[in-house]
């Protein structure tokens, strides 16, 4: 007998703090932090270049990689841990990822909840580029900046009110403190395992 795996979406816009958030809820209540973006920047490292450009080009430029690479990713990731229950933080970001997604994946996984980081573009941006002193990310600069808060405005959004068609999505005030928005998540999570 096999069981699905249980999945919850976290989404938001650049810097809204969804990898902050799910490294907490990770460790409360055991659900695996699999975030797109991490596994994207990982797989770019490697050696087949063509595929490791394209992901490059679609990072900087703040437009979305196809869903047959995000979507084999977190799928590969998902085998190979011996997990049931997934956070996953970044994706489904355009409707190119949701169809690819329920295509491959609804047969072996359950929506349990879609998270939804409600966050200002002022302050997304003003943490990102705080980051970026540090974080060497090539997309954490104002040019790219601008790039990935239009996509997440024209493509992300619009898969967010997807799920909230279906009764998915718990929104959060995301432009508080760290510990206020934890108190948020959390209570949400508590309803979720109960
Ligand atoms: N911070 C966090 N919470 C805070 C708080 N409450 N108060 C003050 N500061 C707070 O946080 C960002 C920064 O803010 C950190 O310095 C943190 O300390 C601070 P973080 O938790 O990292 O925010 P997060 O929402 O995870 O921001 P991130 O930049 O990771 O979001 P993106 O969604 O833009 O990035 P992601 O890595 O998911 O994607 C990057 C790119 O990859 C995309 O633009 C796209 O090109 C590509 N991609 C795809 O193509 N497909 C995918 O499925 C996924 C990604
Ligand atoms: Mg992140």
């Amino acid at each position: 007998m096999s069981e699905k795996y249980g999945v919850v979406f976290v989404l938001g816009g650049p810097g809204a703090g969804k990898g902050t958030q799910c490294v907490r809820i990770e460790k409360e209540f055991g659900f695996l932090h699999l975030s797109a973006g991490d596994l994207l920047r990982e797989e770019r490292q490697k050696k087949d270049s063509k595929i490791g450009n394209e992901i490059e080009m679609h990072i900087r430029n703040g437009t979305i990689v196809p869903v047959e690479i995000t979507c084999s990713l977190l799928h590969r990731a998902m085998k190979e841990s011996s997990n049931q229950n997934f956070l996953i933080d970044g994706f489904p970001r355009n409707k190119d990822n949701l169809d690819g997604w329920n295509r491959e994946m609804s047969a072996l996984t359950e929506i349990k909840r879609v998270l939804f980081f409600n966050c200002s573009d002022s302050v997304c941006i003003q943490r990102c580029l705080n980051r970026g002193k540090t974080s060497g990310r090539s997309d954490d600069n104002e040019e790219s900046l601008k790039k990935r808060i239009n996509t997440y405005r024209e493509s992300t959004l619009p898969v967010i009110e997807h799920y909230c068609n279906l009764e998915l999505v718990s929104e959060i005030q995301a432009d508080k403190t760290q510990e206020d928005v934890w108190a948020e998540v959390k209570g949400i999570f508590e309803k979720i395992c109960s």
